[in-house]
């Protein structure tokens, strides 16, 4: 896979021994492009805003540019602001930058799909979702980020990733539901997969459900595929992880023979009712400052539901037993509670918002968020995927909840 555009590799040495030795530093001009719409981009970047955290004094832009690559679109972003680095999942690889967006180095070559990431701050690795639909095989991928240094790493021979089997979603997207004997595979055309699972995409590490200074947990969130016919993929499923005893778990991965090693079953399973959505929780993340967990989607297209964009689970509620509505058996589960605040559709009560993130979301815990877009971009006849992040604070407004911070020079 070629770097991203317009970086040339002595610049990216000089980057990085700038990193090294002064991370706070780091020169956002020592990479930037010379031309094209990163070039534009690259300004806003060129003046970060001094905000001290932590006891830090980590700059942090209002844009930070993750670069274009020969892959599927950006899925998700994660933020070290300890070690000042943003990691980046482009669907088939993960990407490292600084702050700046000075690249770093990537870990490349995977074949299923990458999916929203999360930094786990105690062991300093990054999780993410990682899914094999036709191998029929769904794992939480862990990069050892900080041996990530050069660009071109390989996924499965360079020691920088393992993976951990979740049998739980295999279960479910599998499901047979009207058990014709037949299972129907990857498609959204069928009564198959329990809750409408397609496999899995947001993850967020944070507390327990209701236990708002409790030890972190892995907390992977079901795609579920758009279909208006049945009533039982109404629920976003969420399926909790205690990750301290993953290192006995974790295996590297061979994508010709993928494993099967991982937890028999999670620690809870969880329901939120939003309506049916297109794929599910793309992003996932526990936001500290709001003690929300946040969840992007791309929308709904049931008439019946509101069809939000975005939802907020309240973390402050513990978990209650009550029915997972819709279920072709009467099914009792631990439902989850959406915040009281911003729209609310008459008609099902459902409590959303109305707010993109889709791409990325990544809360720092103190009211700031990087929200991740991209697209398309041309680079001489080949079409690259670029992704980058805008910096937004905390409203609480309806119905968007977030505004952007802009670069002084654009106020
Ligand atoms: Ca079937
Ligand atoms: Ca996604
Ligand atoms: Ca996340």
């Amino acid at each position: 896979m070629p770097r991203a555009r317009s970086t040339s590799l002595a610049a990216l040495v000089l980057a990085t021994l700038a990193l090294t030795t002064t991370p706070a530093a780091a020169s956002p001009a020592a990479v930037s492009p010379t031309s094209g719409p990163a070039a534009l981009r690259a300004a806003d970047a060129a003046a970060p805003e001094a905000r001290p955290r932590h006891g830090t004094e980590h700059r942090l832009p209002a844009y930070i540019h993750g670069g274009a690559w020969p892959t599927s679109h950006v899925q998700g972003v994660t933020v070290d602001l300890e070690n000042g680095f943003v990691y980046w999942s482009f669907t088939q690889a993960l990407v490292k930058t600084d702050l700046a967006g000075n690249l770093i180095g990537t870990v490349e070559g995977l074949t299923g799909h990458l999916g929203d990431i999360d930094l786990d701050l105690r062991d300093g690795r990054v999780y993410g979702s990682l899914e094999y639909k036709a191998e029929e095989a769904f794992y939480i991928a862990v990069f050892d980020v900080e041996e990530i240094d050069r660009v071109g790493m390989d996924a499965e021979t360079d020691g920088v990733m393992t993976a951990v089997h979740l049998q739980e979603v295999v279960d479910d997207f599998t499901a047979d539901m009207d058990g014709d004997g037949v299972f129907d595979g990857d498609t959204a055309d069928t009564a198959d997969h329990r809750y409408g699972c397609s496999g899995i995409d947001g993850v967020s590490f944070g507390p327990s459900f209701g236990s708002r200074h409790g030890a972190p947990r892995l907390m992977v969130a079901y795609g579920v595929y758009a279909h208006t016919g049945r009533a039982d993929n109404d629920h976003q499923v969420i399926l909790e992880y205690d990750t301290r005893d993953w290192r006995r778990l974790e295996r590297p991965l061979s994508q010709a023979d993928p494993h099967r090693s991982g937890p028999r079953r999670p620690e809870g399973t969880y329901f939120v009712r939003t309506g049916n959505t297109t794929y599910g929780v793309q992003n996932l993340e526990y936001d500290a400052y709001t003690g929300h967990w946040m969840m992007a989607v791309y929308t709904g297209t049931k008439a019946a539901f509101p069809n939000y964009s975005f939802f907020m689970v309240d973390g402050s509620v513990r978990p209650r037993r009550g029915p997972v509505t819709g279920q072709p058996e009467p099914e009792r589960g631990d439902l989850l509670t959406l915040v009281r605040r911003g729209l609310r559709d008459p008609g099902t009560g459902i409590r959303g918002w109305e707010f993109h993130g889709s791409y990325g979301f990544a809360a720092l815990g103190d009211g700031t968020y990087y929200v991740a877009d991209g697209g398309p971009v041309d680079d001489g006849g080949a079409t690259l995927q670029e992704g980058f992040a805008h910096r937004y604070r905390w409203t609480g407004a309806t119905p968007a909840p977030f505004e952007r911070v802009n670069a002084p020079e654009e106020r």
